[in-house]
């Protein structure tokens, strides 16, 4: 699936601004077919944003069901013989589409795009209005999974529920990422692959060409590779190919040299599509005990992030973005995790032209009750139908992102319960697909169970793993950190013989609390923390990087062990830097690549 970009055969109408919005608190929308008529009573409300964060009201904020989105547009004449498609950046968690009153499209899943042609359900010449019903429930075939609570007891009125879930960031829904319509000639370049090799010092870029609509027989195809400044490396035909480029630049974190490969569909000698593609020629590899990026080893020095902020709450906005990555700049990271799910395409673009190495996450986060008596992996929870779910969203997931230098791995998951029987049989059939679909990219999955018990460290290419110590368990004792952490990350590598990044580690941390010595909660505690973890890193070659829990304070729902959100921030949620960061950007700025 490509990014829509605008070329010089393809139009983009923004649809982002204010729409009209209304929350369906009886469940009455589709039997009165809202989608009919423009909305009674609706209120005003931005696009892309969460909408939960936006009002005063607290039922609109934990509102559980669907809520409508409305607006109008136009279509200009000159559109009248182009392909038209709506796409959808995400809608969390289902969307339904409506044109006109009519039904156009459906989606399951909250962080992925979906993209839907509109020609025979559009008017030319006349209003057209838009409405996009949005719902927010999760169940045990999400991803994430959740499931909603009955309370039918004596306290709770008649009929009380709540939308429970296993995951910590606030159920943030609504309309999270940018929604337009693109034009595309009749038959159109539908996808474009590229993958890159290196051979000395040349640069191979192999590409495959998808083209679809009625006349896709009678049109060739053109790709043409230029160098930044536009200089032409070389030309050639066909939908498949390769271009070498002599002395190329490769794609790094300290120089993201980014190629532009334009690809032009050619019908009767006229170009009638053309779309490009920035390429960062570069390779990634795990052998033994290291990763490496363009045959060198390099460390991973980052956190994990989320899409998370005052008032947009998981709402893309290039205002956050690039602050984000002028504070990952600032504090020395090469990388970044998009735990829990995957990011706006937007942040990935970024990404490759910041350079930051990227584990680019599915949403299957919450798959764990921490207690070995209760089980995930049941036929009344995780079931087949998650499964097929889980195996559509890799899916869409690589198609999605599979062309960005930046993302060097996938991860199939966070914090899963491994230990559990069926595990290794689901995470057998989601890595397998991956791979199937990407040979080129290495595979994780985020693990929080200990290196006895897991089941499927045998399928990834490098161990992740989340640690707490001091924190969730001996709490305060940061005496105990490296004893325990060095224990486990030798094991770890006695058993599996693989790389190991450990993907958090972190303290909640208030912003202003001091205390020496140090006590959890405070600025001190959590610096302490973090040199001992290090201190253990540094000893230990087989680890390949270090995230750390949290780039920012984020949002999660109420209760008690969080006040006011998840404060593992190095950052605080309105970005300003923690004692911490301090550290970390001395640390980072002083350490080579390869640690
Ligand atoms: C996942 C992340 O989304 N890892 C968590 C992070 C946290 O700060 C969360 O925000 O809580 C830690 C997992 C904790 C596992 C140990 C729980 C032990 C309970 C007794």
């Amino acid at each position: 699936m490509l990014y829509p970009r605008e070329t010089r055969t393809r139009e983009i109408k923004d649809l982002n601004g204010i729409w009209r919005f209304k929350v369906d608190r009886e469940n009455k929308g589709y039997e009165q077919r809202w989608f009919e008529k423009p909305l009674e009573d609706a209120i005003l409300m931005p696009v892309p944003s969460s909408y939960n964060d936006i009002t005063q009201d607290e039922s609109i904020r934990d509102h559980i069901g669907d809520v409508w989105y409305e607006r109008t547009f136009y279509i200009p004449e000159s559109w009248k013989n182009k392909r038209i498609v709506l796409r959808v950046g995400s809608a969390t968690h289902h969307a339904k589409v409506f044109l006109n009153g009519k039904e156009i499209a459906q989606n399951k899943g909250g962080f992925l795009p979906f993209e839907v042609e509109i020609n025979r359900f559009a008017q030319i010449g006349c209003e057209n209005r838009l409405t996009i019903v949005v719902n927010n429930i999760l169940d045990w075939s999400c991803l994430p999974p959740g499931f909603i609570r009955e309370y039918n007891d004596p306290m709770h009125p008649e009929g009380y529920k709540t939308q429970e879930y296993l995951f910590d960031f606030f159920n943030y829904s609504g309309i999270h990422r940018p929604v337009l319509l693109y034009t595309t000639s009749k038959t159109y370049i539908e996808d474009i692959k590229v993958e890159t090799q290196i051979d000395d010092e040349k640069g191979i870029v192999c590409f495959k060409v998808v083209v679809n609509g009625e006349k896709k027989d009678e049109c060739h195809i053109e790709a043409t590779l230029y160098d930044k400044d536009g200089g032409q490396i070389a030309k050639v035909g066909g939908p498949e190919g390769m271009i070498e480029v002599e002395n190329a630049i490769f794609w790094e974190p300290s120089n993201p040299y980014l190629y532009k490969l334009n690809v032009t569909l050619v019908h009767d000698g006229k170009a009638i599509d053309e779309y490009y593609l920035p390429v960062g020629i570069r390779t990634v590899e795990v052998k033994g005990k290291r990763l490496y990026l363009n045959g060198k080893p390099v460390y991973l020095k980052g956190l994990a992030k989320h899409e998370d902020s005052d008032i947009r709450g998981k709402g893309y906005d290039p205002v956050i973005a690039v602050k984000d990555f002028n504070l990952l700049k600032w504090i020395g990271a090469n990388s970044f995790r998009t735990s829990h799910y995957p990011y706006a395409e937007e942040i990935l673009n970024l990404a490759d032209e910041y350079g930051f190495l990227v584990i680019d996450e599915a949403p299957a986060v919450g798959m764990n009750f921490f207690n070995k008596n209760e089980k995930v992996f049941t036929p009344e929870r995780v079931n087949q139908k998650t499964l097929e779910h889980h195996l559509e969203v890799v899916r869409r997931l690589i198609a999605r992102d599979k062309n960005h230098p930046c993302v060097i791995m996938w991860s199939v998951a966070n914090e899963p319960a491994t230990y559990e029987d069926g595990a290794y049989e689901y995470f057998k059939r989601v890595i397998d697909e991956v791979r199937k679909l990407d040979p080129t990219r290495p595979v994780t999955l985020v693990e929080s169970s200990f290196p006895d018990e897991t089941k499927v460290a045998s399928l990834v290419d490098v161990i992740c793993v989340n640690r707490y110590y001091s924190w969730y368990s001996d709490s305060g004792r940061l005496d105990l950190i490296e004893f325990q952490l060095e224990k486990e990350l030798k094991r770890w590598f006695e058993l599996y013989q693989k790389p190991v990044i450990v993907t958090e580690y972190g303290a909640d941390t208030i912003a202003g609390f001091h205390s020496s010595p140090p006590m959890m909660f405070s600025e001190e505690y959590q610096c302490e923390m973090l040199e001992r973890y290090h201190r253990v890193f540094d000893r230990l070659d087989f680890v390949i990087g270090e995230h750390i829990w949290n780039f920012a304070d984020f949002a999660t729902k109420q209760e008690v062990r969080r006040i006011m959100g998840n404060r593992k921030g190095i950052f605080t949620r309105q970005r300003q830097p923690k004692m911490a960061a301090f550290l970390l950007k001395k640390r980072w700025e002083s350490m080579k690549e390869n640690k």
